[in-house]
């Protein structure tokens, strides 16, 4: 069986999002996704509108996914790679080479991303309507 994850924050879900993990899936057989927790993302800068707990369920309404995990830290990569036995990790092509010395563990592939679409580009068009 072939292993595939995959990180993200996956908040206010969208095409682009679907688009990367559809294609994720269809690099192997079980597709593992490490959420970003909502510690994490302030971390990263990133404010989520859905908590870890609401995109953990949605995520795990997803087709493609097989199982979702938390993203904790940045450096949780290598442990998560070598515990689940993952075949290939993937990103989208805005990370990529981020990851590639995760090469020495397993198939590092980066897709390209969705054009057009993105969490934040959501936000800024709905405050714009509503003014
Ligand atoms: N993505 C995409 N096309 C878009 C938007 C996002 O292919 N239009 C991809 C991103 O490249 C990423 C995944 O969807 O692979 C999730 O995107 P985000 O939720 O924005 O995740 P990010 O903040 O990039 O977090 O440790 C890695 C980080 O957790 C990645």
């Amino acid at each position: 069986m072939k292993k595939v994850l995959t990180y993200g924050t996956f908040d206010l879900l969208h095409h682009g999002h679907i688009n990367l993990l559809k294609r994720a899936k269809e690099l192997g057989d079980y597709l593992i996704v490490a959420v970003s927790t909502d510690e994490f993302n302030q971390l990263k800068g990133k404010g989520a509108y859905h908590s870890f707990e609401e995109r953990k369920i949605i995520l795990e309404a997803i087709r493609y996914v097989d199982k979702v995990i938390p993203e904790n830290s940045w450096e949780q990569k290598r442990s998560d790679i070598l515990m689940h036995n993952i075949d290939i990790f993937v990103m989208g092509s805005d990370w990529a080479e981020k990851f590639d010395e995760l090469e020495e563990l397993c198939d590092v592939l980066y897709l390209p991303r969705t054009e057009g679409i993105s969490t934040t580009k959501i936000k800024e068009e709905l405050i714009l309507s509503t003014r």
